[in-house]
């Protein structure tokens, strides 16, 4: 069995980190896996109304997210691209999960511990702000197991900061197959080289797609010149050369990596990158790393702006139901065994 199931938030159009360290996973996948595997893959809305959003505002970027996941190369012939909240068993099994899920467990989840301390988990919310935290932050690791076991998927491209909800849905897994059976698979974790892409002006934080500064992240849209002047404007250090140290360097380290990631063949890693660069200024740097974006992003932005014309949204909302309708009879497999299993 060959199923790989990955998703991606629609909170707003992704960013270099997202494509480096999943969506150019997906791509790979749909076109390594053997012809008889299936692949679905998820914009999960569900997921981004954990954090308040604005219904048109999530509409759009329902809509973004699904021209940019056609624009990265995705083929809705051979991929099943749907929103997560059009297939109810993706709620259904959660709820199934919640009743077996730990509260211990989850609430050693890191992700759910960056939202209870801020800045460095050292300095804990006080009562009322804990009382203001939600019910859906704490329980999302569980929904996101139910994403992945409702299809019963066998492997899981994600970048290495969703490394540990991972173990939680191999838990979740075995956990149900204890008590009920043996009805769901415990997924494979599949992690890309580019395991977290970091923030251009604030390079110790992942880059985000919901940091409030547009110039901490390169959009997989953004023009030549958006790119470049992002780029230029990254935070580095007086230091001359470049090396690689992302400790000392982090910024400057940051800026070899993504070289490095677009580009895997011109090195071994980026040690090595690092050193082949070593007598470059700051300037020459970036501008290697602008242009070798841009040369990797030329496509996709071409691609997006045509998705997102507007004779192409009967087009884009076709995809979407297809996707949905494909996705809801894999889930309904799983459900089917799920409910037998536990008396329903
Ligand atoms: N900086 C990153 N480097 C490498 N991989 C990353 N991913 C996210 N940021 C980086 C991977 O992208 C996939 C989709 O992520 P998501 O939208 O589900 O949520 P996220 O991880 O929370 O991403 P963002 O961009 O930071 O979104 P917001 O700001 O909305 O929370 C995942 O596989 C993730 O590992």
């Amino acid at each position: 069995r060959h199923v790989v199931f990955s998703g991606i938030q629609p909170t707003g159009v992704p960013h270099l980190g997202n494509y480096l360290g999943a969506l150019r996973q997906w791509v790979k996948q749909q076109n390594e896996a053997p012809l008889e595997a299936t692949l679905l893959y998820s914009i999960v809305d569900l997921h981004a109304i954990t954090v308040r959003q604005d219904a048109s505002q999530l509409r759009q970027w329902r809509k973004e997210m699904l021209a940019s996941l056609l624009a990265v190369g995705l083929d809705p012939k051979r991929s099943i691209i749907f929103c997560q909240s059009a297939v109810a068993a993706h709620s259904e099994l959660m709820w199934i999960l919640s009743c077996q899920a730990s509260m211990g467990y989850l609430s050693r989840m890191t992700q759910w511990k960056s939202k209870l301390a801020l800045p460095e988990n050292t300095t804990p919310l006080d009562s009322s702000s804990k009382a203001k935290l939600k019910l859906g932050l704490f329980s999302y690791p569980v929904l996101q197991a139910a994403d992945i076991l409702v299809h019963r998927a066998s492997h899981v491209p994600v970048g290495a900061d969703q490394g540990q909800h991972l173990e939680f849905a191999r838990e979740c897994a075995n956990g149900f197959n204890h008590n009920f059976g043996p009805v769901l698979i415990p997924p494979e974790t599949i992690l890309s080289s580019a395991k977290r892409v970091m923030s251009l002006t604030r390079p110790h934080l992942k880059m985000s797609k919901s940091h409030e500064d547009p110039k901490s992240r390169i959009l997989i849209t953004d023009s030549r010149d958006q790119i470049a002047k992002k780029v230029n404007s990254a935070l580095t250090d007086t230091i001359p050369g470049v090396t690689y140290d992302p400790v000392n360097r982090p910024g400057v380290s940051n800026l070899v990596d993504i070289l490095f990631h677009v580009d895997e063949s011109a090195a071994p890693n980026s040690e090595a990158l690092a050193l082949d660069l070593k007598d470059l200024s700051m300037r020459a740097l970036k501008e290697k790393v602008s242009d070798a974006v841009d040369r990797q992003l030329s496509v996709v932005r071409e691609r997006y702006e045509e998705a997102m014309q507007e004779g192409n949204a009967q087009y884009l909302a076709d995809i979407g139901e297809d996707g949905a309708r494909r996705a809801s009879a894999s889930a309904e497999a799983t459900m089917k065994l799920v409910r037998d299993a536990v008396g329903f």
